[in-house]
Formats: C-alpha cells, sequence, structure tokens
C-alpha cells in the first residue's frame, strides 16, 4: 500500500458558524478561526475540513449555495479565506474544502434564469419535469420531508430537490453544467486548497426516468434510487481527467448509499476519488423511519461495520473514520455515556478513533467532550430537517413531546451548538448574543478549564494523537479484530512487520472480566483512559487501553 500525507493525517473537521465569533454578530466567522489556528496545531492534528463557507441564503447550514466564488457575508471577506489558509499552512495544516454539487440554492443565478421559461438556457441545468395525475412527476421523498418535487407555476412544471426545496439538483446530464461545475472547483484549487470534500457524489448520476420508489424504506429508497447512479462512475472519472490530475489535492466522497460492495467503484486508482466517507454505523440506530424513528444499536453490529469496511478496503482504496459530524448528534452522547462516565467514554471513543484503519476525523468540540443538547420546544430547532420533520410527525399525530425524544436524541441541532471555549459570558464563543443557544453545560466542559488539566480528555486527546504520529502500525498495520460475541467489549489488534498493538475498550459500566491469555505477559501499556492500575484480567467501566506488544 503507498504511502501518502492524506492516509496518515488527523483532520479536526470545523463548522464555521458554531467554531469562534469574531465580530460580536453571534455568528462564527473566518476571522474566529484564525484566532484559533495555534489551538487547532496544538491538538496535533495534519488538516482542517471546513463546512461550507460560501455564499448562501443558508436554508440548510450553508448547504445550499447562491454564489460558489464569493465567501458567505456573515464569515467574513475573500481576503480573509487567503489569511486563513495561509495561516494554516505557516503551520503545516492542509485545508479541505467542502463543495456541494449535488445541488445548489434555488437563489443561485443558474436557477432564477432556469425556472423563467422552458426554453431559457439555463433549464436544463436542472431536472424539470411535468406533474403526473395532479401531483408531483413520481413517489420520491426528500431527505426533510414531504415530497422530492417542487411544482413551479411560473411554467407549470416540477423540479427536483432531493434536500429541501431551496435546494434544487444540479443536472449533471449537462455537459456545459459539467465545465461550470470544474471551472468553479479550479477557482478554489488554484488558490492552493489541499482537498475537497465532496458533498452527496453518491447522488448526483440521477436515474433521469425516475421510477417511483417501492419501498417506504428510506434509507432503501436512497440506496436503491437516489445513490449510485448510471453515469457516477463516469462523472467522476470526467472530473479527474479535466480537473484534479492536474493539482496535488485529495478528493474525499460523502454519500449515503456508498456501501462496502460498491465503494471501490468510487476509488479507482486511476479515475476515482481518494477516499470516501460511508455511513454504516451511522444509520445503525435509525429505524424504517429514518432518523426521527430512533431505535438501539447494538456493539456487536458496530463491531462488524469497522469489520466488513476494513474488508472491503484490504488491498485496494481507503476510508475515513468518524463517530460523529455535524449531521449526527454527539460522539459521546450517542456511543458512550454522556452522564457518570461521560469523561471515561469520552476519552474510550477517541482511543478508537485514532487506533482504527482509516483517515480519523474529528469534529469539533468532541475534543473535550462536548455532549448533545436539550430542546425544551421545536421552536429552538435551528435545523431545517428537524423543523420539517415535525411538520411531517404531526400530521401523523405524533406530539411535540414525542417528537422531541427523537430530536434531543438524533437531531442535528445537538453537534451545532456553539464551541465552549471557557466559563466567561457565552464561552467565549461570542462577546454578544450567540445565533444558536449554548449548551447549559457550557461552564464545565470547555476548552480553557480542560488545557490545564493533564487528565483532561483534550489532553488525552492529544496524547492519542501523538501516539497515532509516533506509531505507524496504526496508520499502516492491519486490523485484526478479536471475535469476543460481547456485548460489551471491543477489541482488536493492529499489526505490521515490526509491530503489534493491541487496543481493549470496554463498551459497558460493568467490570469485565477479561479471557485468560487475552493480553500477553508483557503487553506494555501505551495509553488509558484510567490512570491508576488494575489487575491484567479486568476492565474497569469504560476502560480503554492500548498495548504495545512483543512481535512474535
Ligand atoms: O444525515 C443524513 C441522514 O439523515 C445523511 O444522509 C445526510 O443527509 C447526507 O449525508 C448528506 O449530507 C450532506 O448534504 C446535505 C446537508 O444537509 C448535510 O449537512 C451534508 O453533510 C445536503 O447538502
Ligand atoms: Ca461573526
Amino acid at each position: 500500500m503507498n504511502r501518502t500525507w492524506w492516509k496518515e493525517a488527523i483532520v479536526y473537521q470545523i463548522y464555521p458558524r458554531s467554531f469562534k465569533d469574531s465580530n460580536g454578530d453571534g455568528v462564527g466567522d473566518l476571522r474566529g478561526i484564525i484566532e484559533k489556528l495555534d489551538y487547532i496545531k496544538s491538538l496535533g492534528v495534519d488538516a482542517v475540513w471546513l463546512n461550507p463557507i460560501y455564499k448562501s441564503p443558508n436554508d440548510d447550514g450553508g448547504y445550499d449555495i447562491s454564489d460558489y466564488y464569493s465567501i458567505q457575508p456573515e464569515f467574513g471577506y475573500m481576503q480573509d479565506f487567503d489569511e486563513l489558509l495561509a495561516g494554516l499552512h505557516q503551520r503545516g495544516l492542509k485545508l479541505i474544502m467542502d463543495l456541494v454539487l449535488n445541488h445548489s440554492s434555488d437563489e443561485h443565478p443558474w436557477f432564477e434564469e432556469s425556472k423563467k421559461a422552458k426554453d431559457n438556457p439555463y433549464r436544463d441545468y436542472y431536472f424539470w419535469r411535468p406533474g403526473k395525475d395532479g401531483g408531483p412527476p413520481n413517489n420520491w421523498p426528500s431527505f426533510f420531508g414531504g415530497s422530492a418535487w417542487q411544482y413551479d407555476e411560473t411554467t407549470d412544471e416540477y423540479y427536483l430537490h432531493l434536500f429541501s426545496r431551496k435546494q434544487p439538483d444540479l443536472n449533471w446530464e449537462n455537459p456545459t453544467l459539467r465545465q461550470e461545475l470544474y471551472a468553479l472547483m479550479k477557482f478554489w484549487l488554484d488558490k492552493g486548497v489541499d482537498g475537497l470534500r465532496l458533498d452527496v457524489i453518491s447522488a448526483i448520476s440521477k436515474r433521469t426516468d425516475f421510477p417511483d420508489t417501492d419501498t417506504t424504506d428510506f434509507n432503501e429508497t436512497i440506496r436503491k434510487y437516489y445513490a449510485n447512479g448510471p453515469r457516477l462512475k463516469q462523472f467522476i472519472a470526467e472530473a479527474r481527467q479535466t480537473l484534479w490530475r492536474n493539482y496535488d489535492v485529495i478528493t474525499v466522497g460523502e454519500g449515503p448509499g456508498i456501501t462496502p460492495q460498491n465503494a471501490l467503484d468510487y476509488l479507482d486508482e486511476k479515475d476515482g476519488l481518494n477516499m470516501i466517507f460511508h455511513f454504516g454505523h451511522m444509520f445503525m440506530d435509525q429505524g424504517p423511519g429514518g432518523r426521527f424513528d430512533p431505535i438501539p444499536w447494538k456493539l456487536q453490529d458496530f463491531k462488524q461495520v469497522f469489520k466488513t469496511w476494513d474488508d472491503a478496503f484490504k488491498e485496494k482504496g481507503w476510508g475515513s473514520v468518524f463517530l460523529g459530524n455535524h449531521d449526527f448528534p454527539r460522539m459521546v452522547s450517542r456511543w458512550g455515556d454522556d452522564k457518570e462516565y461521560w469523561d471515561k467514554s469520552a476519552k474510550l471513543l477517541i482511543t478508537l478513533l485514532l487506533t482504527m484503519r482509516g483517515t480519523p476525523f474529528i469534529f469539533q468540540g468532541d475534543e473535550i467532550g462536548m455532549t448533545n443538547t436539550t430542546l425544551s420546544s421545536i421552536n429552538q430547532s435551528h435545523d431545517i430537517e428537524t423543523i420539517n420533520g415535525w411538520r411531517e410527525a404531526q400530521r401523523r399525530g405524533i406530539t411535540e413531546s414525542e417528537f422531541l425524544v427523537a430530536v434531543n436524541y438524533s437531531g442535528r441541532d445537538n453537534a451545532r451548538t456553539p464551541m465552549q471555549w471557557n466559563n466567561e459570558n457565552h464561552a467565549g464563543f461570542t462577546s454578544r448574543a450567540p445565533w444558536m443557544e449554548l449548551n447549559k453545560n457550557k461552564d464545565s466542559i470547555n476548552v480553557a478549564s480542560q488545557e490545564h488539566d493533564p487528565h483532561s480528555i483534550m489532553n488525552y486527546f492529544r496524547a492519542m494523537t501523538a501516539l497515532r504520529k509516533s506509531h505507524k502500525v496504526l496508520t499502516y498495520g492491519v486490523y485484526l479484530p478479536i471475535e469476543t460475541n460481547s456485548e460489551k467489549i471491543f477489541l482488536f489488534f493492529r499489526e505490521s512487520e515490526k509491530e503489534k498493538l493491541l487496543i481493549v475498550l470496554n463498551f459497558s459500566a460493568e467490570v469485565i472480566i477479561l479471557p485468560d491469555h487475552l493480553i500477553p505477559e508483557n503487553a506494555l501499556p501505551l495509553v488509558g483512559n484510567y490512570s491508576t492500575s488494575r489487575p491484567a484480567s479486568q476492565l474497569r467501566p469504560w476502560e480503554a487501553v492500548v498495548y504495545q506488544c512483543d512481535k512474535i
């Protein structure tokens, strides 16, 4: 397997609106990120992935872009961007930009033209279809509730929007549109950005006959009808050959519907992307109704996801590892215990993230164990997915308090509360009213209080990034899970010719007696989330240890 910087990198994800406000308007911005560059560097990460910062009406957290060539005014100016990029590079950090090319904003000039008339030259940049039997062209549901088609009376036709109605899907079948997309990517690549995270790349090739879905399971509809369309490989290959190949840049594909069976189709060495995000574990606790239909998850299934994906990339391809991002609940609240074992379980999850095979991505705030927030009314939500989801839920007769249970478990607001920097006003995020209410635990969970505590989650994170850097086996070694049939423990080796590490994780609040001889006698603990020692045959609640084993 050839070695590259992006296989060795640890990536820190920044949601700019909630990271740091520099001018007191309550909205995080680029100068805020510039202020925190030394902090980011101090974590031991190598690259930053920025959620979209382009001009946008902000219907969906900036994933609805109205001008791909300019910066969201609330976030600053192009000069700030240039300074941010230079500041990252000076510190040896890379920048991965988020690009949303599956859809634009309905306020993009292309769409404004497109809707004017059936013969407008931009008409074909989007998907317009006549209605059927007095309704939309087919029965596709949108990610954010309701039909994926919106009627527009100007021309008496419907346009396709897999996400919100302010996010019309771009028609990649149109070669002129594709040239426009390459041109805008070139603009950013020429500035020297190091990577692109390509939003919902899995859905850019549509089944243009738009067949009805035959299932009410939304995630199945995604896999069968929205993702992996007929020309997907061809479109990716064309982008690579026309553009990406001329730059030293990595491309990370994002998208639901990417499965272990089709992942390698995305990652062709000559014509594909460099790596992908997969959602195996992210959909584990969703029932057939999707996000607001939560079901319990099982550790056995969770382990299986990592095994299956590791197998998919055994010989070829490369994956990423993440336990949360701006679209999902906080990792400690979801996979750990954000109450009694908050500290231990956050550290355990960090251990997993930084010892698994694949490029690790950590979401801002997870390095200090930020937790889910609690909305007491749907009015407090800032997320279109939740707001629309509630509208739908009401039609099904669900009460607000019932819906809130689901939202507080899995809604996207959980991840988007502002970063908790210190225990001063507004947690040091802003000097005035923040755009979104801070988590109530800001005084106890924040960067400042963890900075000087050698046992804090943040310093544990630093120890783990250092460990990953100094033990290349964690990047390039094979992944060897130990089968235990246990709902409580997760054990695996990482092994190379020179080194062998054993990772033991107790995903429970119980003391676990380990099988005899599991831990080799002369195994040396390198890092662990308890500071006191224990009998070798036991694991304490939520204990995580990384051992160095003698090479046999
Ligand atoms: O969160 C999900 C499931 O409910 C994912 O399927 C998610 O919608 C999907 O991965 C696409 O997400 C990305 O594009 C969306 C945007 O809202 C998300 O924030 C972004 O990460 C539309 O642009
Ligand atoms: Ca601001």
